[in-house]
């Protein structure tokens, strides 16, 4: 993925107030095929966790059927599902990602 800086930037409303953009969870399930090398490995490059923290929420998705990856503005919440859908598709892998709005 290029890198970015992943900004959150408030945005102006009708009456000119500050608005906090809503914010959305990036959520991977578990599956039974996915190899636990493949989703640290996703967990590194789109969600930007180091070794121990990837290799920790993998577990925990594991055991118990998903983990939150990071939590986002709505646009960039989406792009990382539809980034990461790719990825784990071009690699023959039923890695399932969405989001939930928190
Ligand atoms: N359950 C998978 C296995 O045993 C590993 C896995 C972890 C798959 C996390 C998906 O989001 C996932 N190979």
């Amino acid at each position: 993925m290029a890198v970015r800086k992943e900004q959150h930037q408030p945005v102006l409303d009708h009456v000119h107030r500050l608005q906090e953009p809503h914010m959305y969870r990036v959520v991977l399930l578990n599956d039974d095929f996915t190899p636990m090398d493949y989703v640290v490995r996703v967990l590194q490059e789109y969600f930007h966790k180091n070794h121990p923290e990837a290799v920790s929420i993998m577990m925990q998705i594991h055991q118990t059927g998903k983990g939150v990856c990071g939590i986002y503005p709505f646009d960039l919440a989406e792009t990382k599902v539809a980034l990461v859908t790719a990825d784990a598709r071009q690699n023959q892998h039923p890695l399932q990602c969405t989001m939930e709005k928190e």
